[in-house]
């Protein structure tokens, strides 16, 4: 039977990791201060997340396996779901820099905090590097490696051509909302957002197990990108109306000018009255533009809206998930689970 991992058990390998990260870094001399600096990035950035992407990671090699893990598999797992979350560390200091974000997990954002500042695209880097350090020092010799090291390159190279079009779909200076379409989204938030959150871990865990095949992967992102798409139109919603206490995060997505799933719904049915409201308040970096855009978008019932949207698409992921064929390797469960952790979800 396969066993679901918890926070608290994922939590627990990172000590391990982190002394590793460090030691690396010692073995360059670098000065006391730099690696003070350096650990302070490590205990902030890829920690107190849900931590979902990497604990998927064990979770997956265990339905695949059919078992409860050996510690050793599960430390290695475990490690590689950590370098999602590395990978993850290193886009979100990234993106909030790039987005003017305020908050993240509920703390300002890393380039916000006490003297770090631009330092942060240089922790940005580290973070990701730390990547290629954890994967040599305990992947070197394992049969995937190169097929491990080519699979975070390109998933953080689709990530970067997703952000490449967020960002160029959002300039801070012309609003233009002929530019955004249904289209334009769904380029942005497949490569932004779903290789990197959903693709990556199940791979990972086809690459620990040495069963990856390009016939399984090929199943697995068949299903996960649709997958990753409705997370994202999630985060997208979660961005105007949820919580930013509960999400941990204040939303940017109206003053950014950004191509986000709300923008695109209100754009397929305003009135031209509305659209006139649309185009004089979007994108502007100000608190009573954003209010205005905020009330249109409760007038167009976006709410509901996304709640329908989310029933169909759900209706649809499941049918897919009841298609597959295992034969290929892979687990209906992998991807139940997928789904079970993000459908409804408040943050
Ligand atoms: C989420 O977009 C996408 C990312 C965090 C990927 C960033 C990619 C880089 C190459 C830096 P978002 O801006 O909507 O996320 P959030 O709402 O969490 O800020
Ligand atoms: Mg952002
Ligand atoms: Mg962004
Ligand atoms: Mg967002």
């Amino acid at each position: 039977m396969a066993q679901k991992t918890t926070l608290q058990e994922f939590e627990s390998v990172f000590p391990k990791l982190e002394e590793a990260l460090l030691e690396h870094a010692r073995s360059y001399k670098l000065p006391a201060k730099e690696l003070e600096w350096y650990k302070r990035s490590l205990e902030t950035n890829p920690l107190g997340g849900k931590c979902n992407r990497g604990m998927s990671v064990p979770d997956s090699v265990s339905l695949l396996l059919g078992k409860a893990l050996s510690e050793d598999e599960y430390f290695h797992a475990a490690t590689l779901g950590w370098m999602t979350e590395l990978l993850q560390a290193f886009f979100l200091v990234s993106d909030d820099i790039m987005d003017s974000s305020i908050t993240r997990r509920g703390k300002p954002c890393w380039y916000r905090q006490e003297g770090v500042g631009m330092v942060a695209i240089n922790d940005a880097f580290m973070l990701e590097s730390a990547i290629y350090t954890l994967l040599k020092k305990y992947f070197r010799s394992h049969p995937a490696y190169v097929d491990l090291l080519e699979l975070f390159h390109e998933v953080t190279y689709q990530t970067e051509i997703g952000q490449l079009c967020d960002l160029l779909t959002a300039p801070e200076d012309t609003v233009n909302l002929d530019n955004f379409s249904m289209d334009k989204y769904r380029f942005i938030v497949v490569y932004k957002t779903a290789y990197y959150s959903f693709y990556l871990p199940v791979a990972l865990a086809l690459h620990q197990l040495n069963i990856a095949t390009p016939q399984n992967l090929k199943q697995a992102e068949d299903i996960l990108i649709p997958l990753g798409e409705y997370f994202q139109v999630q985060d997208d919603y979660l961005d105007n109306f949820g919580l930013p206490e509960h999400i941990g995060k204040i939303g940017t997505d109206i003053m950014d000018n950004k191509c986000s799933w709300l923008v695109n719904q209100a754009l397929a049915i305003v009135t031209p009255e509305q659209r006139k409201i649309l185009e004089e308040n979007y994108g502007r970096k100000n608190k009573d533009n954003e209010a205005v855009i905020k009330k249109l978008y409760d007038d167009l019932k976006l709410e509901q809206r996304y709640q329908e949207y989310e029933e169909k698409v759900v209706g649809e992921i499941r049918q897919k998930i009841a298609q597959i064929d295992e034969s290929e390797g892979l687990k209906k469960e992998i991807f139940e689970a997928f789904l079970g952790k993000i459908y409804k979800r408040s943050k």
